[in-house]
């Protein structure tokens, strides 16, 4: 695995926490540190059932490092914009669910990170941007693709088109987020989420960061054929006959409305 001073890992039972560590420059995304964001994504042990990613400080991400914005002609542009595409797409399409812990400044590239992510838990610190209208730039994350999934094409227009920020539990009603937490305790909410995504049967997981999206874009006709095989799959696997099995004998919790 790449060493980077500027991202910690470690393993915490299946949780495997992933953190950005470059607070002093609020977390911005220099080529090095995508790099290292996709080489941990790429080793993830084999013990690991679920990720955390989050950032040192009082911000999340910053985004791109602008410092390292120079003057790229077309074909080196498309080559940057393709290594954060196949970064993100390990933390996206990768072995397991990833869950961020959101605070502060999630803009830019922050948010085409966080964009990658299954779960978002964003604490009422947290404000969402697209800085990139303002400074003459583009998204070049995979943020075009992901963020309309999230809030809209309508939103992120006017988001890149005005400035537009917004504050956390705006956020969340836009969509931005799923979860939202009193200021300082996003990473708490998200390992605990982690620590119970990480009990899902594997295949169950795969199917919903593998299948899901895919299906999500297929015409009805050929999303209920895939449909049909995913649950063929997963029901078929002996893990699941043993969790069906568990409920009917008592053994196994019931859904609870908490
Ligand atoms: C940075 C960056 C950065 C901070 N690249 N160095 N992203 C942006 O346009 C967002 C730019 N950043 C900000 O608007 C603010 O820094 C924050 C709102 C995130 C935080 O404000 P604050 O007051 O807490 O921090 P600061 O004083 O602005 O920054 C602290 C240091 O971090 C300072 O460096 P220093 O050496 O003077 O201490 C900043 O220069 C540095 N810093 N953000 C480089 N982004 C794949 S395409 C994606 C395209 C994009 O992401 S574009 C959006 C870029």
């Amino acid at each position: 695995m790449t060493q980077n001073k500027d991202i910690h890992f470690e393993m915490r039972g299946h949780v495997a926490v992933v953190r950005l560590t470059r607070g002093a420059k609020r977390n911005a995304l220099s080529d090095a540190l995508i790099l290292a964001i996709r080489d941990v994504f790429d080793n993830l042990p084999d013990t690991a059932r679920a990720a955390v990613i989050d950032g040192e400080g009082d911000h999340f991400c910053a985004g791109l490092d602008l410092s390292e914005l120079k003057e790229r002609d077309a074909g080196q542009g498309l080559h940057h914009s393709r290594m954060w595409h196949a970064a993100l797409e390990r933390v996206q399409q990768g072995p397991v669910p990833v869950i961020a812990s959101l605070h502060g400044a999630v803009v830019g590239g922050g948010l085409e990170l966080a964009s990658a992510c299954h779960i978002r838990v964003a604490d009422a610190t947290t404000f969402y941007a697209l800085p990139e209208g303002s400074r003459g730039i583009f998204v070049g994350g995979g943020g075009a693709v992901r963020i309309p999934r999230l809030i809209g094409a309508a939103r992120m227009t006017d988001m890149m088109l005005t400035g537009r920020v917004y504050r956390a539990e705006e956020g969340e009603r836009a969509g931005f987020a799923q979860y939202l937490v009193p200021a300082g305790q996003s990473f708490d909410k998200a390992f605990e989420l982690a620590e119970r995504v990480a009990q899902n049967a594997p295949l169950t997981n795969y199917a919903l960061m593998h299948a899901l999206p895919r299906i999500a874009e297929q015409p009805a006709d050929q999303g209920f054929f895939t449909e049909a095989l995913m649950a063929a799959i997963a029901q078929s696997a002996p893990e699941a006959k043993d969790r069906v099995r568990a409920f009917l004998e008592g053994r196994a919790a019931k859904v609870n409305a908490g």
